[in-house]
């Protein structure tokens, strides 16, 4: 960051501090990840300088001869790592994407169904505070109370019943595998379009460990920050018949000109997807987040579902009070445990002042830590979450946090 350095020492000190800061602590936030150096070269690449609205060797700027090339790049590698009909990879990020595929099938004030945001759905998925709930009128379905799995005989119910024009599959918050094609059986039966929203676990299907909807399915999409560890950014699948109405949705229906750097940075995370090593990755990430779940669940902390099929664990605080989310996500930053509080399903309390916390492996797995390390991390956050007002402990725990990050140096 020599450039940086010398141009605006302000902003450069806080990105050196936020390097220090990744370096140093246990990043848990299950919907982040850390980059490769190639990735990171790609999205401060020149690449950024040029305009390329339309698509590849159909642009409406000249000078897109290069740019051409690597989005075709981009899209045919989306296509093998996904065996998809068409990939557009154009989304600036999840949302947009989500965005476009309403543009491309529903009109304004038409229905859609989405998971309840408290029961592990995304805001786009029907949030009343978002576009999704305020320009298409939403029907949420939720999980079951008792087992907090989604109940698919509800949702087919709740389909019949209510004929959305759109079904989304999909979490943000939902450690349990979904039966994609069951949603596809359910939206087949009532002439709906079904919309998996794999952000959370492309990186998982691309590895090869979670079930891959693609083939079956009408429209996926996906955020490629996540666990596919790619540049921030969106990527839509679809099977050919619906290419036209995706692609003119992304263009011109909701964005301009593609960040180009991005889509440079998505073709080389798509190519690290295909290596072996990122099947290895994909496995280790699940590993990890299995020995965390049966250690903390060892130690006494309740988890939703009671662990995990995937990489994000959700950990319900209410045994230890209503609303806790926030004060314990705080006392494990602290001790230098990076998570976040997240409402659990039927929670009490409001979703600003949630009662779980929301924690995931990959980040940990691309560092290189194994289940030895989860089992360590698993029992100091349970000694925080006991005793989250003792300063003593939270600087024992924050000392050894450090020594382990230093063991598993990634930047
Ligand atoms: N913000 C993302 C997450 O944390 O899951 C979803 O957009």
């Amino acid at each position: 960051m020599e450039s940086i350095k010398e141009a605006d020492p302000e902003v450069f000190g806080y990105m050196n501090q936020e390097l220090e800061r990744q370096k140093s602590v246990l990043n848990m936030i299950p919907s982040e990840n850390y980059v490769s150096p190639a990735v990171l070269e790609a999205c401060g690449s020149v690449l950024m300088n040029k305009y390329s609205e339309g698509y590849p060797f159909k642009r409406y700027y000249q000078g897109n001869e290069h740019v051409d090339n690597i989005e075709k790049i981009a899209i045919d590698r989306a296509k093998k790592l996904f065996g998809a009909e068409h990939a557009n990879v154009q989304p600036l990020s999840g949302s947009p994407a989500n965005a476009a595929v309403f543009l491309a099938f529903l009109k304004p004030g038409e229905k859609f169904m989405g998971l309840d945001l408290a029961c592990g759905g995304h805001l786009t998925h029907g949030s009343k505070v978002n576009f999704s709930g305020k320009i298409y009128q939403a029907v949420s379905y939720g999980v079951d109370k008792e087992t907090e799995l989604l109940d698919y005989g509800k949702i087919r119910e709740i389909a019949l019943r209510e004929k959305p024009r759109l079904i989304i599959s999909g979490l943000t918050a939902y450690p349990r595998n979904i039966d994609f094609k069951r949603f596809q059986k359910i939206a087949e039966e009532v002439d709906a379009i079904h919309l998996a929203d794999i952000s959370h676990i492309s990186g998982l299907i691309a590895g090869g460990v979670l079930e891959n909807p693609v083939p079956y399915t009408d429209v996926v999409m996906t955020t490629t920050h996540k666990t596919l560890r790619g540049p921030r950014g969106g990527l839509i699948l679809c099977k050919e018949k619906y290419a036209k109405d995706i692609d003119r949705a992304v263009f011109p229906g909701m964005q301009g000109g593609p960040h180009n750097n991005n889509t440079a940075g998505k073709a080389i995370a798509f190519k690290d997807a295909m290596q072996p090593e990122f099947k290895e990755y994909s496995q280790q990430i699940i590993k990890n987040a299995k020995a965390l779940a049966s250690t903390l669940m060892d130690e006494g902390i309740k988890l939703v579902t009671n662990g995990t099929d995937n990489h994000l664990l959700l950990i319900d605080l209410r045994p230890f009070g209503i609303g806790l989310g926030r004060e314990v996500a705080v006392a494990l930053e602290e001790s230098g445990i990076c998570c976040n509080a997240n409402s659990v399903p039927y929670d009490e309390s409001t979703p600003f002042k949630p009662s779980g916390l929301r924690l995931g492996t990959p980040v940990l797995t691309t560092r290189g830590m194994k289940e030895k390390e989860m089992e360590e991390i698993g029992k100091w956050m349970a000694d925080v979450i006991k005793a989250r007002e003792s300063k003593e402990l939270k600087g024992i725990i924050r000392g050894k946090i450090r020594n382990l990050c230093e063991r598993f140096p990634y930047y």
